[in-house]
């Protein structure tokens, strides 16, 4: 009643508030699009918010943001003064609404939560993730022992994207690794601790980059950044042009970042986060190890095999990480292989060399990189025992196409591919499963369910991870082209799949034989399969002409005859990088003795990161993409396991100016994220819905039939009730369970009611209210 005339006021004030507005600024929230659902109406009202600097829209309690590439001032303590416990739609669209009324709900039902931001890359998700974990650091309630808990969670940002982040072509502060984030929250609605999942690091980078990239921002910003005394200590030069790791494609200096900057912030974060200095030291000792690893070069002996021509670099290597230089040489230049009763030390060829060399510098960098995340966990943890429930933020690395697309991106998109799918299974599919569980009168939206890639790419036995995982278990006999052509076989007439072998000649001519493509629910990406050997023929000029051999360093395809072809000329020949194709990268095979090896280390980190029993296993250990295919259904279960909100983040532009909105590729976007699906089935649908008896026992004060008991069927007095607050036949239904809400405000302004209602009630009343 109260609440209901608040509602009807607020509704009033909205109508009119859109109507004298919306020329200037669009529709803040999309249902509200009067007739016009169309896609281009959609996109039309995008547009005239975007050029105002209006980048969040709603549709419903999804938020709709799009990328302005430009700083605006909507963030700052006092935008979040204004948007605290405020209901969602009295105010213009913003993420720290949707923030707010996921953390107000959570305490309303004292229930677990997530927020999933996705959208391809660059398209603002991490940006994202940071403004609502700030938001929550800045605006709940605060002890000055919590205060630390908080800054730990804050600074955990630029640590891990210092790690975790590198310049891709499409962001320069692309995340190379899927980040969940829990924050917990006490009873009070105090944040109390963080913890950290991440996912799958690329690891790969730190050895090569595409044309336009960077390696992880880290590197650059230590040797960019880091004090003389320092450097001189860890024997780096203070200038990125040094590390071949670091200028492969000559791009270390990026107008937007400013790595010296960038490594004071790191550099103070680590103290916040409870980092002693000896772990410091360690720390940076294996970033310092990683960019000399990079430079140690080897040349081939009279017979072919690998020798360091000098190793000033191995040992400062062997320096930093504390292991014998002559034992770190034999693990780089030889593998140990059981005989039955012997160990034998078998040579490696200077590819080979190369691809051990970059194998142990991904390693050292990838467990360096788990053990952070550990640490910052073991930083934020909440020692309190008390009753807690979280927020959890989901930042993962986006959907991405670049010119060459390796399993890398194959990762990538799959995990792309199951957000999506979690978000159809929880809006579009169960939403209109539930209308039709609870006899709701409903006319079905169609749309296009992914489910069918995500399939192709994990089926046991007949996905793509699969027939992957089976030719790994062939060494020696499997090669990256023996895995296509089983891929060709299994999936050759799948819709989603194509090779050059399977289509006709017009698409042929744009697939190499090593490639097959998927159609993505985002669009196509061309996955090329083979590993490459880039060889370098140096002419008497001193110019270097690449040339790219397809191979696989481990297997029988090794591209000895592509050498013995170099070797005939008088070129002098130098291998430029080994770059392992989707065989290798998914065994990411590191031998066994330089394991043993790295478990001697005097770096305390590395110790700890190579001292798993695993060396002595003689289990084979999980492939790469099992792994990941797992730890995708890990977080699937978590997700499931709560409430959800979405933030859909959308690119305005591919060159990453401010101002520009690029209809054809937001367009695109809108499209293949089923925003105008999601629309639909909001429109015709309802925001809010629940358990009879649930909603009977929060609102039942509301209204004296009600109150203090109702002794009938659960349904029959929430019927009695929402008619004493004056809800009209349209705002909702009664299903068979549950009563379904179509518009929040309806919620709100009961909400709103309550609120006032339980402050007049007596307190021994207000504790049986608690948790609700
Ligand atoms: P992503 O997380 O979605 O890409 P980011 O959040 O890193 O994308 O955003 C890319 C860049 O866009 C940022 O570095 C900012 O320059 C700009 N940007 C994004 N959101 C905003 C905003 N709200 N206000 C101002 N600038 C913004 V990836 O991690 O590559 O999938 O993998
Ligand atoms: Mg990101």
């Amino acid at each position: 009643m109260q609440g209901h005339k608040a509602q009807g006021a607020q509704g009033q004030l909205d109508m009119e508030g859109a109507l004298t507005a919306r020329d200037r600024v669009g529709i803040q929230d999309f249902v509200l699009l009067d007739t016009h659902t169309s896609e281009t109406a959609f996109l039309g009202n995008l547009k005239k918010r975007f050029s105002e600097d209006l980048i969040y829209t709603y549709i419903g309690t999804l938020l709709v943001s799009v990328n302005p590439y430009k700083e605006l001032d909507i963030y700052s303590k006092k935008q979040m003064d204004i948007y605290m416990g405020v209901n969602f739609f009295e105010l213009p669209p913003h993420i720290y609404a949707l923030a707010d009324n996921a953390y107000h709900t959570m305490m309303a039902e004292a229930n677990n939560h997530f927020i999933l931001i996705s959208g391809e890359s660059g398209a603002g998700k991490t940006e994202a993730s940071k403004k609502i974990l700030q938001y929550y650091a800045v605006s709940c309630p605060s002890t000055t022992l919590l205060d630390s808990v908080r800054d730990r969670m804050l600074v955990s940002n630029p640590v891990l994207e210092a790690f975790g982040n590198a310049k891709t072509l499409k962001n320069d502060n692309s995340s190379r690794f899927g980040k969940y984030m829990d924050i917990q929250f006490d009873i009070q609605g105090d944040a109390v601790g963080g913890h950290i999942l991440s996912y799958l690091l690329e690891k790969s980078r730190v050895v090569h980059q595409n044309h336009g990239e960077r390696n992880f921002h880290i590197f650059y910003q230590l040797v960019e950044g880091g004090e003389e005394d320092l450097l001189h200590q860890l024997g780096l030069e203070s200038n990125c042009q040094h590390y071949s790791y670091l200028v492969q494609d000559e791009c270390a200096n990026v107008t937007s970042i400013n790595d010296k900057n960038d490594w004071k912030t790191v550099r103070n974060a680590l103290s916040v986060i409870d980092f002693d200095e000896s772990d410091i030291q360690h720390l940076f000792g294996i970033i310092a190890s990683v960019l000399h690893l990079g430079n140690v070069q080897f040349e081939a002996d009279s017979k072919g095999y690998a020798t360091l021509n000098k190793n000033t670099e191995l040992r400062w290597v062997s320096t930093l990480l504390g292991i014998n230089v002559q034992v770190l040489q034999e693990g780089l230049t030889y593998r140990k292989i059981e005989a039955k009763t012997d160990e034998v030390l078998s040579p490696f060829t200077v590819d080979h060399a190369i691809y051990a060399r970059n194998a142990l510098a991904k390693a050292i960098y990838g467990r360096t990189f788990t053990w952070l995340v550990n640490k910052i966990n073991d930083s934020m943890e909440n020692k309190e025992p008390s009753r807690k429930t979280v927020i959890g933020l989901l930042d993962i690395y986006g959907f991405e196409v670049f010119y060459v697309n390796s399993f890398e991106q194959f990762c990538i998109n799959y995990c792309n591919e199951k957000l999506q799918q979690l978000f159809i299974q929880l809006t579009l599919k169960s939403e209109q499963e539930e209308y039709e569980a609870e006899g709701i009168g409903w006319e079905p939206v169609q749309f296009f369910n992914n489910k069918i890639i995500c399939d192709l790419v994990e089926e046991k036995h007949r996905g793509i991870i699969s027939v992957l995982d089976e030719e790994c278990l062939r060494p020696g006999e499997a090669t990256d082209f023996t895995f296509l052509e089983k891929l060709e076989e299994k999936m050759g007439s799948h819709p989603h799949f194509i090779t050059h072998k399977l289509s006709d000649k017009k698409i042929r001519k744009t697939l190499d034989r090593g490639d097959f493509r998927l159609l993505h629910y985002a669009g196509e990406v061309t996955y090329c399969v083979v590993g490459k050997v880039s060889h370098g023929l140096r002419l008497n000029g001193g110019i270097t002409l690449l040339l790219n051999v397809p191979t696989c360093p481990t297997s029988r395809f090794h591209c000895h005859s592509h050498m013995s072809l170099l070797t005939h000329h008088s070129f002098s020949h130098v291998v430029v990088c080994v770059i392992p194709g989707f065989i290798d990268k998914n065994n990411d095979m590191l031998y066994r003795n330089i394991k043993d090896v790295m478990r001697q280390s005097k770096n305390a980190i590395v110790r700890e990161c190579f001292a798993s029993t695993e060396s002595d296993s003689r289990r084979r250990p999980e492939t790469v993409a099992s792994q990941f295919k797992s730890s995708l259904l890990g977080l699937t279960d978590i997700l499931m396991s709560k409430e959800p909100w979405y933030v859909r983040c959308l690119k305005s532009n591919e060159s990453k100016q401010p101002g520009r909105f690029d209809d054809v590729l937001v367009r695109h976007q809108v499209k293949y994220l089923g925003l105008m699906e999601h629309l639909r089935v909001r429109r015709a649908g309802f925001a809010y819905r629940r358990r009879y008896e649930l909603f009977l026992q929060r609102y039942k004060p509301l209204c004296p039939a009600t109150w203090p008991h109702w002794r009938g069927v659960a349904a029959e007095g929430v019927e009695v009730l929402v008619q004493h607050l004056g809800y009209l036949p349209d705002e909702y239904k009664m299903g068979r369970t549950k009563i379904f809400i179509r518009h929040p405000r309806t919620l709100f302004a009961t909400e709103d009611a309550f609120e006032v209602c339980k402050h007049k009630l007596a307190s021994r009343i207000q504790a049986q209210y608690k948790g609700y």
